[in-house]
């Protein structure tokens, strides 16, 4: 069974295997946590990137899947790339959040990674509500079949921490 853990913090200083990047579908950086990771990771992270779309992911990534690239300069050995949908009330996209969770953890069997760091994807930006964002994510993780050991979740501030901890309670 997988641990979970949980830390307030920023995702780009934690020492695991691999951490998530809450990206979009172009790979090609952002804001919020992805603009943390590429600014702290440096440009090797950007140019795996660049080759994947070059690659494998021409139209991008789609939504709810994952992806793996070198973690540059960041104690981390890999990024996982996945990214979340957009909050709307007008569809219920729980499945595509859900499946971030499920396929980075697959990326990360595949990687060989035991440790992973999670933000609270789509909470940011994307504007999905943290409390259901956190419900979504542990619910998730504990339902995985995964041989990763330990699921560390790195959450910016308080709020988003209280939100995961009442999760895990
Ligand atoms: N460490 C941990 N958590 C963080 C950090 C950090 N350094 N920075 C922000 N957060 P967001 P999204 C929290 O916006 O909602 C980008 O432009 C933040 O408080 O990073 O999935 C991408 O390129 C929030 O709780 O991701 C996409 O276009 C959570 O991380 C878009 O944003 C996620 O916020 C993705 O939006």
């Amino acid at each position: 069974m997988v641990t979970i853990a949980l830390v307030q913090g920023n995702i780009t200083e934690q020492h695991v295997d691999a951490i998530v990047n809450a990206a979009n579908s172009s790979l090609l950086g952002g804001g919020g946590v992805d603009g943390a990771i590429h600014r702290a990771g440096g440009p090797e992270i950007l140019a795996a990137c660049r080759a994947l779309r070059a690659s494998h992911y021409g139209k991008g990534l789609p939504t709810g899947k994952a992806v793996a690239t070198t973690a540059g300069r960041l104690p981390a050995r890999w990024v996982i790339h996945t990214v979340g949908p957009r909050f709307t009330h007008d569809e219920d996209r729980s499945e595509l959040l859900a499946s971030c969770y499920r396929e980075s953890l697959r990326a990360a069997d595949e990687l060989g990674a035991r440790t992973v760091a999670f933000p609270a994807i789509s909470t940011g930006i994307y504007g999905w509500p943290i409390d259901d964002g956190a419900r979504i994510a542990v619910e998730t993780v504990r339902e995985a079949r995964t041989s990763v050991e330990e699921v560390r979740f790195v959450l910016f501030d308080q709020r988003a921490y209280e939100a995961f901890a009442a999760q895990v309670r």
